[in-house]
């Protein structure tokens, strides 16, 4: 007997791409899947398979982990927790935040989270890195160093007050990403609108959890979306719009692709499942649902999974933001807190998936391809980790979650893996469960048991690519054959 042909081969499952689902044998060589195929000789460890979905590793690109929040607060996960969590609900790749305060420096920012990644991670791994503070250093120097040593995604805020830019700073940041290829995500609210509702509401005496919902208004989502807009539309860069929330900020979005702009569009299990309502409990108890945005109406969910449909939105991340309901976190500043006091967040990266699993392939909303294309292909896609993350082929990592689609679990805050102490989906059943997951050939969960070690998830390195391409179509006033010849792209 010669030596085996694989390492691992999963055996007799359906396997589901982007695109097409079909039933065959995944061959793993080391980190790397190396066959496809019907009846593929034997692997060294070998998986059953039959009557599983065989779906890409989840990409969770929008997620908080061991954050500073501008309030000055730290997530309650540490990156083993988070990331741990990220692994039981599927997910093989996170994206989460390099955030710069004021007055920091970027390369030392990035270093400092760096270091914490590389000693907790369990999944592999990259930056967006907030910018709060668009100095000239940072816009000439040190964002360009940063974008070409891998960190190719930047996060922008338009709202909180520690950490918003300012117009022309995001013009500057916008510019600067152009030039060096980097994707621009961001957080779009009206921060004076929201500023202004939010001291209306105390002063009235308003002070109940569900009052945060209140005072962020939905048309401080659309001026922020449409000002966005005609920002990137001026500098002719692509962005990324997180965590649509309205009906009218995805049609905000549908219409800018329409007119060939490159703008993406990302929502989150908040929007798609909870409603304002949420926020409406005894007590603070409401806190455990409060996120900025917040949870709309029951049309917003409607109009938002038509979106999902249509493609007019291309992720549905976690927007993880984990903070515990005791004085360590949601209620920092004490018992009779009111909303602005509260830190803004939800847990979600081990929930995800099996939520959407859920809804999407059990209860038929979309199916199994187009489940696959929102929660791992579209954002390996939109952010430069495609081939090697996102999908299931010959050559790239062998980043797996085996599902078993029967299998009915009911949610519940002691079975979650992250350090948060609550999900806001306890008590809700879901239909189909990732039972084994992999990570770049390594069984990294199973049988209900972490089997990787802190410090294994790798940093990817990512270059912009072509979803971070301008498009082309200049802004008139920018274009030196229409302006009298300025020049004003160097
Ligand atoms: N809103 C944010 O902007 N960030 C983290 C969590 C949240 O709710
Ligand atoms: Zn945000
Ligand atoms: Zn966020």
């Amino acid at each position: 007997m010669g030596e085996p042909a694989f390492d691992m081969v999963i055996r007799g499952g359906a396997v589901a791409t982007a695109t097409d689902v079909f039933k065959a044998d995944v061959g793993i060589r080391g980190e790397r899947i190396a066959a496809i195929g019907e009846r593929l000789p034997p692997g060294r460890q070998e998986i059953d398979a039959r009557s599983r979905y065989v779906l890409p590793g989840g990409i969770d690109s929008h997620c908080h982990i061991e954050q500073l929040s501008a309030g000055g607060l730290m997530n309650a996960d540490t990156w083993e927790s988070a990331t741990a969590s990220a692994a039981f609900g599927g997910t093989t790749t996170v994206i989460s935040f390099a955030a710069q305060h004021v007055g920091m420096q970027l390369p030392q920012v990035i270093e400092d989270y760096s270091a914490l990644a590389q000693k907790g991670a369990i999944v592999d791994y990259c930056f967006h890195m907030i910018v709060s503070d668009a100095t000239e250093q940072l816009v000439r120097h040190d964002l360009p160093a940063a974008i070409k040593a891998g960190h190719a995604s930047i996060k922008l805020f338009m709202t909180y007050d520690k950490l918003r830019v300012q117009d022309e700073q995001a013009l500057d940041v916008l510019m600067t990403a152009r030039e060096n290829r980097a994707m621009v995500c961001v957080h779009a609210e009206n921060h004076g609108m929201i500023a202004w509702m939010g001291k209306r509401l105390l002063e009235r005496g308003y002070t109940a959890p569900k009052y945060h919902a209140v005072s962020h208004p939905r048309v401080s989502e659309t001026e922020a979306f449409e000002r966005l807009i005609a920002m990137a539309a001026l500098i002719d860069q692509p962005i990324m719009i997180f965590h649509v929330s309205t009906r009218e900020g995805a049609a905000i979005i549908r219409r800018a692709r329409g007119s060939g702009q490159k703008v993406f569009g990302e929502t989150c299990p908040q929007y798609l499942f909870m409603t304002a309502q949420d926020l409406d409990r005894p007590g603070l108890e409401g806190a455990k649902w409060m996120c900025s945005p917040p949870p709309r109406s029951r049309d917003d969910q409607e109009a938002l999974w038509q979106a999902l449909a249509l493609g007019d939105l291309q992720t549905v991340t976690s927007d993880h933001a984990p903070y515990r309901f005791d004085a360590s976190g949601k209620l920092s500043a004490g018992p009779n807190a009111n909303f602005k006091q509260m830190a803004n967040g939800q847990p979600g990266l081990e929930t995800r998936l099996p939520i959407l699993f859920d809804a999407m392939v059990s209860k038929g909303r979309m199916d199994l391809c187009r489940f696959v294309q929102l929660t791992a292909t579209e954002p390996a896609k939109i952010y430069n980790l495609h081939p090697r993350k996102g999908t299931i082929a010959i050559g790239t990592d062998a980043d797996i979650a085996i599902w078993n689609p029967r299998r009915k679990v009911t949610l519940s805050d002691a079975m979650m893996h992250d350090r948060t102490g609550y999900t806001p989906f306890a008590g809700r059943t879901v239909t189909g469960w990732p039972e084994q997951v992999l990570r770049r050939g390594a069984l990294i969960v199973s049988d209900g048991k972490l089997q990787a070690s802190a410090g294994s998830g790798r940093f990817l390195p990512r270059t912009g690519g072509p979803a971070a391409e301008p498009s082309g179509r200049l802004a008139p006033e920018m274009d030196s054959r229409r302006n009298f010849g300025a020049r004003l792209y160097d």
